[in-house]
């Protein structure tokens, strides 16, 4: 996410190096850096303005802190203005109120509002605890109903047959009465996308907004980040006809440069509420400006990563693994279990990026694919080991090497390669318990907590003190 921008703020910040004080004169290349960067993100030059201006006051004004280098400094108030630009704070669905809310999706063609609209029934679903039913409108294209239809079936979301013979705001109207009936608290409407802002499309938008006036509706607008300040005009134009009231930025894990989250907010108005991260159900973020901002500037985001890692990691796996490690004891399954972990997490580099310092780091090793690759070719090494081999692979010879060879559509060599590097590993596992038991591990410069950064799900120290949020895994980046 942003990576362009992150790198080239980390060469603008670059200037203020070693220098005593934060003077006129020394902020001044720093500041065009970042303006050009803003600027090559696709982000509104009015914005950029303001920005520029503002970031400028802020950092003459500051008092010089002792033991605060300039670098930090400036860093510090470009974080802020960045965070601010973009909302402050996270605002979600209003669902604090009486009766029920319905959610009306629209946005032009393929920008992903069914796939958002999924996503969103999921969220509600699991974290609020709320009942929801998904209502296809999309009268031009009938498939639309049948892609809604399937998303739901995948998830056990109920959904609303709609009559795709009648109008879009009486469609609206009977899945709100169906839904009074049936006691539910969430009406997702996801409507249909047209190429380009046309007349007819924000005719009927604005009919079905208006037939659903009574329930104060939210109308979320979903835009394809990649497409910057085209997403700001689209947005602009929806949000004086229809009246938003958030904005959903999708498909967030492609190379967005980032001008339409930089703009939205300043531009329109209308806060950016939710940010798509992929095709997946569970690819859904609440947008945090300042974590946002945090990543962007490449200090990590490490608090969605605990949150993430809450969400995806099993507690019972954490502790299974956890008493093995104590016996001493590191198994084929218990590794099978990390990967499982790390995979729930997402993809490699997206969790490295959420670590303060490592986006840049990244950045210079470049494609992490291979590792990644690696992972999937273990993966299917150890799906075809047998339940006793997993407990313990030093029964694992020659023959049944070929087999799991065989099995897994690999070559014996990577198979024998598999063994190899999980010896390793078990050697590992087994000192770093050594080290834990003897008074825990190394700090690691720049690492919270001065812990290691293990893989997810690690069993680590014992905690002696119980964890606010009930897990017992620790030792990485989590303690
Ligand atoms: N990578 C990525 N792909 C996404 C994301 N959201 C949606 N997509 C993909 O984008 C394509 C279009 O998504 P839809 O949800 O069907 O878009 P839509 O706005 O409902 O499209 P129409 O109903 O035809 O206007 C699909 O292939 C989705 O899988 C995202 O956050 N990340
Ligand atoms: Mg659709």
């Amino acid at each position: 996410m942003f990576d362009n921008l992150s790198e080239k703020f980390a060469d603008a910040f670059k200037n203020l190096q070693g220098k005593g004080k934060i003077s006129e004169s020394n902020i001044e290349d720093a500041l065009k850096q970042v303006r050009t960067a803003l600027l090559e993100a696709d982000v509104n030059f009015k914005v950029v303005k303001q920005f520029i201006g503002a970031v400028k006051e802020k950092a003459l004004g500051e008092k010089v802190i002792s033991g605060v280098n300039p670098e930090e400094q400036f860093i510090k108030i470009v974080n802020d203005e960045l965070a601010s630009i973009m909302g402050s704070a996270n605002e979600e669905v209003n669902l604090e109120r009486e009766g029920i809310v319905p959610i009306l999706v629209v946005g032009l063609n393929g920008q992903g509002k069914t796939t958002f609209s999924g996503k969103l029934s999921l969220h509600l679903k699991k974290k609020k605890n709320k009942k929801v039913l998904l209502v296809p409108v999309d009268t031009f294209r009938p498939a639309a109903k049948d892609q809604l239809i399937t998303l739901a079936k995948s998830m056990d979301m109920d959904w609303f047959d709609s009559d795709l013979s009648t109008h879009p705001k009486l469609i609206a109207e009977s899945a709100m009465n169906f839904a009074k009936e049936n006691k539910y608290d969430v009406v997702i409407i996801d409507t249909a996308g047209r190429l380009h802002v046309d007349v007819e499309l924000m005719g009927q938008i604005k009919e079905v907004r208006d037939s659903l006036a009574k329930f104060d509706p939210e109308v979320l607008m979903v835009a394809d980040a990649m497409t910057g300040q085209e997403a700001v005009n689209v947005a602009k134009s929806f949000h004086e006809t229809v009246n938003l009231t958030g904005v959903v930025l999708s498909k967030m894990d492609s190379d967005a440069r980032g001008g339409a989250a930089l703009s939205i907010r300043h531009v329109t108005g209308v806060p950016i509420k939710y940010i798509s991260t992929g095709e997946k159900m569970k690819d859904l973020e609440l947008f945090h400006p300042d974590r946002l901002a945090g990543r962007i500037l490449d200090m990590g985001d490490v608090v969605s990563l605990v949150e993430k890692a809450q969400d995806a990691i099993d507690e019972r796996d954490a502790e299974d693994m956890m008493k093995n490690l104590e016996k001493g004891k590191f198994t084929v399954d218990d590794f099978m279990k990390q990967m499982d972990m790390m995979k729930n997490l997402g993809s490699m580099s997206s969790i490295l990026k959420m670590i303060p310092g490592m986006g840049g780091m990244l950045r210079q090793v470049g494609d992490l694919s291979p590792a990644e690759d690696e992972m999937k070719r273990m993966r299917v090494i150890i799906n075809s080991m047998t339940k006793k081999e997993r407990q313990d692979y030093k029964i694992v010879k020659e023959s049944r090497m070929k087999r799991i060879a065989g099995g897994s559509g690999t070559t014996e060599a990577q198979v024998k390669d598999f063994f190899a590097k999980f010896r390793q590993m078990e050697k590992m596992m087994g000192g770093m318990m050594q080290m834990m038991k003897g008074g825990g591990m190394p700090g690691m410069p720049g690492m919270p907590g001065g812990g290691m950064p293990g893989l997810p799900g690690m069993p680590g120290q014992k905690q002696k003190k119980p964890r606010k949020k009930g897990g017992k895994w620790g030792g990485g980046f989590f303690s």
